[in-house]
Formats: C-alpha cells, sequence, structure tokens
C-alpha cells in the first residue's frame, strides 16, 4: 500500500494513505541505509510503501521510498558534514521573510533561493509584518522587490495582522503541495491559521517576542488544505547552509548569471577576475545587481574546494 509521510517526529512518522486513513508507521528494512549522508532517511512530503502493522493500533511499517521528484535539503545544524531534507516532492516553496522582528538577512534568502534552483523547485518570497515597517524598511522592501522581480522572482508584501497580501499568498495554495520556510518568529503558522483558521496551529505569543528566535513550530507538519492542495509548516531555521552545491555549478543557481554564462570566455569561470567575464561586464553595466553578486561571491567563498 502507498502512503505520503505527513509528520516526521524521529523514529515514528505520521502518514495518510491513499484512501485518506491516518497512521503512525516506523521504518523497517535497510533503505535506510542507501542514503547514509543525510540526517533523516524520510522526510514530510515523502511517498512510502506500507504494511499495516495492527489495524486498531493505526499502526505501519514503512518497507520502502518511492523516488523523490525533489526535495529541499539543507546542512544539519548539528552536523556540518551531513544535510537534513526539509521536504519532499514539492510544486513551490514560499520563503517567508520579514524586514523587523526578525530581520532576514539577504544571505539566508539567497541562500534558499539557491538551493531552490539546484531542486527545481518554484521559490515565492513573501515579506510579512509590513505593518511594522517605517520608511527604512519601506526602503528596502522596494529595493528587494526590484532586485528578485527582475530576476525572476515573484515577491508578496503581506501583513497578517493587517490582512494585506494574505489573499494573493493564499490564492498560490490551490493544489499545490507548497514548503513555507523562513526564520522562526516571521509568521509561518500565522499565516496558516489566518487562512485556515480551523487548524488553530500554535504561534508565539505576542509579547514573548524576545528578538532571540524562539522555535514555536518544532516540527516540519503537512496540511491538506480545505480548497485542495498541502501546505508544510516547518520550524523555523536560523541558518540555511548549503549542501552538495559546486564552486562550479553555483552560478547556475543564480538565473540571472546562468542566462549570460555561456558568454564567459573561459567555460571554468567562476567569476571573479577572469578576463572575458559576462557576468562581471553585466555588473558593471548595472544588468546584475551589486548585492545578488555579493551573495554569490560569499556563498562561493563558503564552499570550498573539495577535500578528496
Ligand atoms: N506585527 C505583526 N506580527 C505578526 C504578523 N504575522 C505574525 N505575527 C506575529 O509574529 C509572531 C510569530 O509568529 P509565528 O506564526 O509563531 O511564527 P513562525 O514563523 O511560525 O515561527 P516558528 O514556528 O518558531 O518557526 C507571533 O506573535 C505572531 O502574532 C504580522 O503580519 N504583523
Ligand atoms: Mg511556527
Ligand atoms: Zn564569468
Amino acid at each position: 500500500m502507498k502512503a505520503t509521510v505527513y509528520r516526521s517526529t524521529g523514529s515514528w512518522y505520521n502518514i495518510k494513505t491513499e484512501t485518506g486513513e491516518s497512521l503512525n508507521a516506523r521504518i523497517k528494512g535497510i533503505f535506510k541505509i542507501d542514503d547514509i549522508t543525510s540526517t533523516n532517511p524520510l522526510a514530510v512530503g515523502d511517498e512510502v510503501e506500507i504494511e499495516i502493522e495492527n489495524e486498531l493500533e493505526h499502526t505501519a511499517t514503512i518497507t520502502g521510498i518511492l523516488p523523490r521528484r525533489n526535495y529541499i535539503n539543507r546542512q544539519s545544524p548539528a552536523h556540518k558534514m551531513h544535510h537534513h531534507i526539509v521536504a519532499a516532492n514539492l510544486d513551490q516553496s514560499l520563503l517567508f521573510a520579514t524586514l523587523k522582528d526578525p530581520k532576514t538577512s539577504q544571505g539566508f534568502i539567497d541562500r534558499f533561493l539557491v538551493t531552490c534552483e539546484a531542486y527545481h523547485v518554484p521559490a515565492v518570497v513573501v515579506f510579512n509584518k509590513a505593518d511594522l515597517y517605517k520608511k527604512k524598511e519601506n526602503e528596502k522592501y522596494a529595493e528587494m522587490e526590484e532586485m528578485y522581480s527582475t530576476v525572476g522572482y515573484r515577491v508578496i508584501l503581506m501583513s497578517i495582522a493587517q490582512q494585506q497580501g494574505v489573499q494573493a499568498v493564499k490564492d498560490l495554495l490551490k493544489d499545490k503541495v507548497t514548503l513555507m520556510s523562513g526564520h522562526s518568529g516571521v509568521g509561518k503558522s500565522s499565516f496558516i491559521n489566518a487562512v485556515f483558521p480551523e487548524m488553530r496551529l500554535k504561534t508565539q505569543e505576542v509579547s514573548g517576542w524576545s528578538g532571540k528566535g524562539l522555535h514555536t513550530t518544532t516540527f516540519a507538519e503537512m496540511f491538506d488544505c480545505p480548497g485542495g492542495g498541502k501546505i508544510i509548516d516547518t520550524p523555523g531555521m536560523r541558518e540555511f547552509g548549503l549542501v552538495d552545491i559546486s564552486r562550479q555549478e553555483l552560478s547556475h543557481y543564480f538565473p540571472e548569471m546562468a542566462q549570460r554564462i555561456n558568454d564567459c570566455q573561459f567555460n571554468n569561470c567562476l567569476h571573479i577576475n577572469e578576463p572575458g567575464c559576462a557576468i562581471k561586464k553585466a555588473l558593471n553595466e548595472g544588468h546584475i545587481h551589486v548585492d545578488r553578486y555579493v551573495s554569490y561571491c560569499t556563498i562561493l567563498d563558503s564552499i570550498g574546494e573539495p577535500s578528496y
């Protein structure tokens, strides 16, 4: 029988069968070994083969995993050499960012977008808490909106508190599997509650905001949207460390660079100091935003050379 993973809490998984039955399941067998560099063998959104273990107790055994259409992974915060699969089989991802309480850095946004490009997951950037923005933040937003939309990303300004832009984001969910990511405290769970009040997810106390990013959501969990589609709420992440992306590949995942790299004189150009570099030329002519180029250089530095 086939089922989909809705929640993973370590050794137990909440799964839903094709007929809509919810079960608690655990892994049996050796397929765990296939992916030894990952800290989690199964992630939310994974499709699995199961056998019913106990009909009365609604338990099942997971005997295999179906091939993943795609996934989003990141460096495991605990084990830098390992990666953690955030979710699998996605139609799109919403990156929740805020320019105040908490502030999301552009580096974080760009690393997340690079991963989405690498694994072919379309991404939308949602700037929430617009009600808190003053002149400085509004200017910053305008700049980022211009920068990311020029590259081809959809950018939406939202305030859940003032119900601004919420419907536009909700409209994206229909019939799609959507991953929500972002720092802790940006309003991911609040968004689900705003659009699907019956879900009543736990959110951070308004007075509890300490700037430290206390995690209110502790496990990734998928929900069926009442209008069709599925949405995955995730615990906030402090950092988004890239995995499995080489220095040579990196510029392929900046769309504004990818479209120009064939014009570089050298096909192994890293777009730093090489002669005849089309990326540097586009940068100097103002076609590539300097902040995106800085992000590229920072990520490139962080990747380092493979040690084998
Ligand atoms: N001012 C303002 N506050 C908001 C808005 N949206 C959410 N919040 C508040 O931000 C806080 C954090 O919201 P959560 O929904 O718990 O954030 P989260 O992204 O789910 O956080 P984690 O589960 O820790 O990853 C709560 O106190 C919300 O009420 C908004 O549009 N404006
Ligand atoms: Mg949450
Ligand atoms: Zn180049």
